[in-house]
């Protein structure tokens, strides 16, 4: 099959407007006019407000190309478009090819009928997403979340362009994805379906590859070769006389691909070639990893089970939701994707959850998440809305659940599909009226339509309905011991952190707190007069209601009162980071009970104050750093109550590890009170309390407030982690001036930081002037005197690092 690539050499106007731009897609009408100097930055300060009107307009994109006698002698022409957004009429030269609603989709259609030898034009004219809306809600008016423009599900667009709590309003237009041309004789692929079956020893696994052919064949020959990581090739041909065939490949003792802390990520490749008369027609490649993912979903003494099992062994998932990366979708790009999926994997994450109120991610996401051993837990495209359930609506995400299926089926990270992110919760819980014909065309959407998708076209991944759900069919889906549960008392709830521990969920699959970004990214949209968190700039940044309110509430329950503006961002992210490590410290102390947690959100599309990790320039947040500790595979953690404290090892490992745990009571001069250790063994995937402490006789209401308890972890006699608690609010405790001092030294691969306290302090953070660079640790606490050494590895650092160029601050900080 003859693939030409049609990306290049477009133009692009407001169909109201004489004037033209030269584009070369994946391109955006937003983004268009950004580059031409039409609008500014979106993302400054209120500029997002401009926006809405550039969406109400209609655009025409075109394309001028030449078709000569060898491309109009195939048999078949084709354009294919891999992503609209998303309302538009398709047409070559004035001739009506198609209509598009959905930027889901992959959209093929035949156009040799309309071609010309020599100069072709191909045009898309894309329509207001905003009107078409509106439209749609005035004929059946339907309820959803109040931050998006009205109308939102009305339309199979990322529902977050149309805004959300942490996204702005911008609901571009544009062609997203590649266009290409496509010209074939005879036949052609028209698809390869990769199933696995895993003999229950794991030392053989059937790999069969069924491979289906557009038209009848007629002298077609198959060839199906596997390639094992190590490059060893296998190969089945045969001439293919029905229009689906299965080969079967055995592969004994497979190399498993495994998920990241547990193994290698093997992949092996599939490729399937068509000849015809011995000339290559078609041929298309899929990388696979051989492994099994199930979910056990199961009656047990708790509730109902919902348990990731991969390669048999059932492993706790840690991580996070994931939203688009970028409001613009021309901003996407590989390189930015790596990123963050390297950060993931260096925070420990084995999972990462594509929540359903985006799009579907680029092929790259899903080819990174299966190089770097990520799960991914996949929703279908729905949020937080009551859908139209007419039948034009319900072919169109049929197809689009079709589609995308056969598109990701075949990859190693695939670990889920869902139905959609808190339809059923809403649809009963959210006070929306309970309308029977909503509640039943739910069940027949997600409940039967979906399902039977996956069921047909891939059998061999889990479905779920909904997230949170306890399987379906309205039937409490917020039950705490059944499925998977979305909790938002702390946050949402104004509850204290403390509450996390009220809850052993089976599975945690969001829960979140919010902070601000660093002052770093508040300067990229800000002039220094709006740098106060209630200025109508920031404001604009802050898409939650009341969620300033809400981080003022917790402050003033946990901190001392910031000093200024940088301190504030500071604190805030210490909340955040604090809140989320009490609900997962704890739910991984509950290994067994609980085997998930996946904390709201991963990632900013736009700079704002979130609930995201990773800032929207990439930047760490002190959540992210807290993270890489409390997702550590080998997790020290003590559970303090006011007097008591429990020390814990969770072992998420494979392997049975022992040690010894050193703990010392000391005061905020790191003077030792008392101390004393103990020798402990822990089975694989288990979590077990190696101590029970009991500090009634030495911590009272004089010394509660400069004493801490801090434990170190040893495996096998060498250091593994440290962590501490305090026995009262941060903002109560007698913290000392530590007078924090750094010295740099110059190793051969790597800088060494040196950070010294005087006296105990927390929360210790490093900044440099030499940009984002990858420490090894940050936001750590310090005992006196006993300096912590971090590493920076040199890769990303440009110049020398000296102490001038790095700055500290701490709890002591946030009000010195
Ligand atoms: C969750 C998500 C999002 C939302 C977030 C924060 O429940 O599913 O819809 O952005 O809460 O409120």
């Amino acid at each position: 099959m003859k693939k030409i690539n049609f990306n290049n050499e477009w133009f692009v106007r407001g169909v109201n407007n004489s004037t033209k731009y030269s584009v070369t897609l994946p391109e955006s009408v937003m983004n268009i006019l950004l580059e031409n100097n039409e609008i500014s930055d979106p993302y400054y300060r209120d500029n997002e407000d401009q926006a809405l009107e550039i969406a109400k307009n209609d655009y025409k994109f075109w394309k001028k190309f030449n078709v000569d006698q060898s491309l109009i002698e195939h048999e078949n022409i084709s354009i294919c478009f891999h992503g609209i957004d998303t309302v538009a009429e398709v047409s070559i030269n004035d001739q009506f090819v198609a209509k598009t609603e959905n930027m889901h989709r992959v959209y093929e259609w035949d156009i040799k009928p309309y071609l010309e030898l020599g100069e072709n034009e191909l045009q898309v004219t894309l329509y207001s997403p905003l009107n078409y809306i509106k439209e749609k809600q005035a004929d059946d008016p339907l309820i959803g979340v109040h931050h998006a423009v009205e109308g939102f599900q009305h339309l199979r667009k990322s529902h977050s362009m149309f805004g959300w709590d942490w996204g702005p309003k911008i609901p571009d237009l544009g062609i997203w994805r590649d266009v290409e041309l496509l010209a074939w004789n005879e036949n052609r692929i028209s698809r390869v379906h990769v199933k696995q079956d895993h003999s229950d020893t794991q030392d053989q696994v059937n790999v069969s590859v069924e491979v289906d052919l557009e038209k009848e064949p007629d002298g077609i020959e198959t060839a199906v070769l596997l390639t094992s990581p190590k490059g060893k090739k296998r190969e089945i041909i045969c001439m293919q006389t029905d229009k689906r065939k299965s080969f079967s490949l055995i592969v004994d003792n497979p190399t498993l691909w495994w998920p990241a802390g547990y193994g290698e990520q093997s992949l092996y490749s599939i490729e399937v070639i068509l000849k015809k008369d011995g000339k290559v027609i078609d041929k298309q490649t899929k990388q696979i990893g051989l492994r099994t993912i199930y979910v056990r979903h199961e009656k047990d003494q708790w509730g109902k089970s919902f348990e990731f099992v991969i390669n048999g062994y059932p492993l706790f998932m840690k991580g996070a939701n994931y939203i688009p990366e970028d409001n613009l979708l021309p901003r996407l790009s590989k390189q930015r994707t790596e990123r963050l999926i390297e950060d993931s994997v260096a925070a420990n994450f084995n999972m990462i959850r594509v929540w359903g109120g985006g799009h579907y991610p680029e092929d790259y996401f899903y080819e990174l998440c299966d190089q770097h051993g990520i799960i991914v837990w996949q929703d279908f495209m729905f949020a937080c809305s009551v859908y139209p359930m007419n039948d034009d609506f319900k072919k169109n995400v049929i197809q689009e659940a079709s589609t995308q299926i056969k598109r990701l089926r075949h990859h190693a990270c695939l670990g889920i599909w869902c139905g959609n992110n808190e339809v059923e919760e809403a649809m009963e819980y959210w006070g929306w009226p309970k309308r029977e014909d909503w509640r039943e065309s739910y069940i027949e959407l997600f409940e039967r339509d979906l399902r039977d998708q996956v069921a047909i076209h891939d059998p061999q991944t889990f479905y779920w309905p909904s997230s949170p759900s306890s399987g379906g069919s309205f039937d409490n889906p917020k039950d705490p011991n059944v499925g998977d549960v979305h909790y938002w008392d702390v946050w949402h709830g104004q509850k204290p952190f403390t509450d996390y521990r009220n809850y052993h969920f089976r599975f945690c699959s969001e829960f979140g707190f919010q902070s601000f970004p660093s002052l770093k990214t508040v300067e990229t949209f800000t002039v220094p007069e709006d740098r106060n968190i209630f200025s109508r700039i920031m404001e604009k940044h802050q898409k939650n209601d009341d969620a300033n309110g809400k981080i003022l509430y917790y402050l003033s329950e946990n901190f001392l009162y910031p000093k200024n503006f940088d301190t504030l961002l500071y604190t805030s992210q210490l909340l955040q980071a604090e809140a989320i490590k009490y609900g997962v410290e704890h739910w991984r102390r509950n290994l067994g009970r609980c085997m998930g947690a996946l904390y709201w959100q991963l990632n900013d599309c736009w700079p704002v104050a979130s609930w995201s990790s990773i800032d929207y320039f990439g930047r760490w947040k002190a959540l992210h750093y807290y993270a890489k500790k409390f997702y550590d595979p080998i997790l020290l953690s003590i559970e303090e109550s006011e007097k008591e404290a429990s020390i814990y090892i969770t072992n998420d490992t494979l392997k049975s590890k022992s040690g010894h745990v050193e703990w010392k009571l000391r005061n905020n001069k790191s003077e030792v009170i008392e101390e004393g250790a103990m020798n402990f063994k822990v089975d694989p995937l288990t979590a077990k309390a190696c101590a029970n402490l009991n500090f009634s006789e030495t911590i009272n209401e004089m010394t509660k407030y400069h004493t801490y308890l801090e434990a170190t972890l040893y495996i096998d006699g060498s250091y593994y982690s440290q962590t501490s608690v305090i026995f009262c609010k941060p903002k109560h405790f007698v913290f000392l001036d530590p007078k924090l001092s750094v010295k740099v030294e110059d190793k051969a691969d790597h800088f060494e930081l040196i950070i010294n306290a005087e006296a105990y302090t927390k929360y210790v953070e490093i900044e440099t002037t030499a940009g984002e660079l990858p420490l090894s640790d940050n936001y750590f606490d310090l005992s006196a005197n006993e300096p912590k050494h971090i590493k920076i590895s040199k890769e990303r650092v440009n110049e020398s690092l000296n102490e001038n160029m790095i700055k500290l601050k701490s709890v002591y900080h946030i009000n010195h």
